[in-house]
């Protein structure tokens, strides 16, 4: 029923990391998507907030999103992790990449197919001249949770979150131009040319409170923590756009036709 154009925010990563909570409290308050604490995985497949989330910037500049939140990769149970990945990057305007601590090479793999999906796309002839327009990838967000390791080089000087990932990025010297790690990186150098990266420490130090996130109030919450949110929350807005097409606004109904003849191409 939206007529106006949608930023669309999709989340999505590891199972259990805490995607659901944190998009909630960047958009929703303390109700939401349901967040879980056990060991079984919470969301699945792909859920998307029956309301769009009308956001103001510091400016008083107002963005409709529509949210999405996905099933964690690397459940024990059933596994969708590289269809989720692709509709959820295909759909979104922005998207957030949860994963916890450092980043490491096994996480980097995780967008190994990354390179088949611009294929695939090439193949499907979605720009002109098979050419993969730019906006068909989202601006990219990689989340770091509960990140407690200094960002500081091996000279010794610091660097931000952003540059920590793109140091991840950097090819090392012995990696040849073919090689699969050179290859994921030069993929995602070229379909997230909008990329940044926030690392946000652990929420609370209490255990318990920490598997109870949902209940506990912004109060209780690290002011670190807190912080961190509010840069994120700041970053967010400043980058997102509403969805396009091939140079086309999609609008609400856009948005679920869109999703539906992805749905059908994957299938
Ligand atoms: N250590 C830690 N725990 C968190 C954090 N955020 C949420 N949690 C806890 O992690 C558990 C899972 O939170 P969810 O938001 O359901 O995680 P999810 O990634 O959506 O889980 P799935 O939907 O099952 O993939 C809950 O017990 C939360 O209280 C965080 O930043 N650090
Ligand atoms: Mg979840």
């Amino acid at each position: 029923q939206v007529d106006a154009p949608v930023a669309v925010l999709a989340i999505c990563g590891a199972h259990r990391s805490g995607k659901s909570f944190i998009l909630n409290r960047l958009f929703l308050g303390k109700k939401g998507f349901p967040v879980g604490s056990g060991v079984s995985t919470c969301t699945k497949g792909m859920w998307i907030w029956n309301k769009t989330v009308i956001v103001k910037d510091a400016n008083g500049t107002a963005t409709k999103f529509v949210l999405i939140d996905t099933e964690g990769f690397g459940s024990p149970e059933e596994n969708h992790d590289s269809s989720l990945l692709t509709l959820a990057l295909l759909l979104s305007s922005y998207f957030v990449y949860n994963s916890v601590g450092a980043i490491d090479e096994i996480t980097l793999r995780q967008f190994s197919f990354v390179s088949d999906v611009l294929d695939l796309i090439a193949s499907q002839k979605i720009g002109h001249d098979g050419e993969i327009p730019f906006n068909v990838f989202p601006s990219f967000i990689w989340l770091l949770r509960d990140f407690s390791l200094e960002l500081v080089s091996s000279d010794g000087s610091r660097m931000s979150a952003s540059e920590y990932l793109e140091y991840a990025l950097s090819a090392s010297a012995d990696e040849g131009p073919q090689s699969v790690k050179s290859t994921i990186r030069k993929t995602f150098s070229e379909c997230f040319r909008e990329r940044d990266c926030v690392a946000l420490v652990r929420p609370v130090v209490d255990e318990k409170k920490l598997q109870h996130l949902a209940e506990v109030e912004e109060d209780d919450l690290r002011p670190q923590f807190v912080d961190e949110l509010s840069e994120l929350r700041r970053m967010i807005l400043g980058r997102a756009r509403a969805k396009q097409i091939n140079e086309m606004f999609v609008s609400g109904s856009g948005i679920l036709s869109l999703a539906n003849s992805f749905l059908q191409s994957l299938s």
